[in-house]
């Protein structure tokens, strides 16, 4: 089973695919582009969800850091005079500091990836999308700014004129990213960000040509004319697409088989250019995400 994944929604959903498919058997193929250096070490929030969700550790509150983490590090730093663009708990940093010291001595952010699920005893398959560093930028009327700066740092006030990936163009996925795509038939888009989460996985080299040939089912994160959370219905509408969940299918275009959307999105399913089907999308409970994980593995004929 794979999955392609930001750091929000789709973990909500692969929260509920956990009780119906064992680790062992889900691939998440998880977006790199909002990664940035915070005093040294590199923080791959999408990767460090994921890796949180599958270990057990993730604040589900914020979903994002550790559960009951401190922020002692970050604290004195602040009293020093260094105010860290992201809040980073200790435990969290601690993961961040494995991570830059294995690539530190070489390692690419796949491997130090699979160190760091071994190490938090994972038994599912967690991939950076790409091992080259690829950033999103926002573009303001005030200049371009890192996404982290635009969300964090600006509590995503700024007007957007235009998202860019700058690094995109030389960025391929990895031969692990190939070989999880190879050995299955279906591919789930979850209802992550499509243009800050899910849009640089389908812009990585050769990627949506892959995809084209895979059954792909993917899940709206947007519900009548809003984004359940985050900053996806301005960075759309900025991008030039509606904010709906038809804007969600044009964005993602040929490489669609089904759609789930919302049962409460006032659309017609035949207004789509692809199969779509309507259900209970938001999912507020550990059982509400399993009764979707549950429908969108119907839908791709899985039968369990
Ligand atoms: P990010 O990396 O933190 O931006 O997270 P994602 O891209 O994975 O997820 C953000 C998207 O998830 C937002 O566009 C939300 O609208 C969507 N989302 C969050 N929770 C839900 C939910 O319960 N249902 C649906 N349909 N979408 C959700
Ligand atoms: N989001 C915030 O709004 N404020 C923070 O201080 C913050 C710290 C942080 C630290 C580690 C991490 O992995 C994620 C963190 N996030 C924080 C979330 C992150 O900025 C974004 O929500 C994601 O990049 C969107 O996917």
């Amino acid at each position: 089973m794979i999955v392609l994944s930001g750091g929000t929604g789709t973990p909500k959903l692969i929260q509920g695919l956990r009780k119906l498919v064992p680790d062992e058997e889900i691939t998440v193929i998880v977006n790199t582009a909002e990664d940035i250096t915070v005093s040294g070490n590199l923080i791959s929030p999408d990767v460090d969800t994921v890796l949180y969700l599958f270990s057990g550790a993730l604040d589900t509150s914020k979903w994002w850091g550790i559960k009951n983490d401190t922020f002692h590090t970050n604290k004195a730093l602040q009293k020093m005079g260094l105010n860290e663009k992201l809040m980073l708990g200790d435990a969290d940093r601690a993961t961040c500091i494995f991570r830059s010291e294995l690539m530190r001595k070489g390692a690419s952010l796949t491997a130090a990836t699979q160190r760091l699920s071994s190490a938090l005893g994972i038994k599912a398959s967690i991939l950076p999308m790409c091992d080259e560093k690829v950033d999103t930028i926002v573009n303001t009327p005030q200049g371009l700014i890192h996404f982290q700066d635009f969300w964090v740092g600006a509590r995503g006030e700024p007007d957007v004129l235009d998202v860019k990936i700058s690094g995109i163009e030389k960025a391929k996925p990895t031969k692990e990213v190939l070989a999880a795509l190879e050995s299955e038939d279906n591919v789930i888009i979850g209802p992550s960000n499509p243009i800050t989460s899910i849009g640089p996985i389908l812009a990585l080299k050769g990627m949506r040509n892959l995809l084209k040939k895979k059954k792909v089912l993917a899940i709206s994160p947007i519900i009548g004319n809003s984004p359940v959370s985050g900053p996806a219905g301005k960075l759309m509408k900025a991008c030039g697409f509606p904010v709906s969940s038809k804007g969600v299918a044009e964005c993602y275009g040929d490489i669609l088989d089904v759609m789930v959307i919302d049962e409460r999105d006032d659309v017609e399913e035949n207004d789509f250019p692809v199969k779509v089907v309507k259900y209970d999308t938001l999912m507020t409970s550990v059982e509400k995400s399993k009764a979707l994980a549950q429908r969108v593995l119907d839908l791709l004929g899985d039968i369990r």
